[in-house]
């Protein structure tokens, strides 16, 4: 009986031992979980921007001595660039709008292939030929619209 009830006693404290132990390692446990977590993520900032993001642009494509269009469409008063991607390998070509009073606008003549931009403002509404400077059968027509 009297063994018994010291068995107990040193059964119980035994355990609170072992309670309070298990208590103070899972808190340490749990301290270190929560400092970890407030590592935040590194913040994503994606700041990259097009220098002529606003800037409409049409391609044209030289090929086979021809264009691979007839027609380009343009608003007047708005600066558009015209891409011309030459892909004649060893071949020269342009592209070359005249536009009167409004100017003359061109890519310089190049091998392809390449490709070279010319920025174009015409602010009179109307239909310009535009042409290859090289190649008098390559030729179309540049419409510009008025708003
Ligand atoms: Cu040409």
């Amino acid at each position: 009986m009297r063994f018994s009830s010291s068995f107990s006693f040193l059964i119980t404290g035994v355990c609170c031992a072992f309670l309070v132990i298990s208590c103070g390692s899972s808190d340490e446990i749990s301290e270190m979980g929560t400092g970890s977590d407030s590592s935040d993520p590194p913040a994503v900032t994606s700041v990259e921007k097009g220098d002529e993001k606003d800037v409409p642009s049409l391609v044209i494509v030289a090929k086979n001595i021809a264009y691979d269009k007839d027609i380009l469409r343009v608003n007047a008063g708005e600066s558009t660039k015209i891409v011309l991607d030459n892909q004649d390998k060893g071949q020269s070509h342009n592209f070359h709008v005249k536009a009167g009073e409004d100017g003359d606008f061109e890519t310089p003549i190049m091998d392809g292939p390449n490709k070279r931009s010319v920025s174009v403002l015409i602010n009179t509404p109307g239909e310009y030929q535009f042409i290859c400077d090289v190649h008098s059968q390559m030729s179309g027509t540049l419409v510009v619209s008025g708003g």
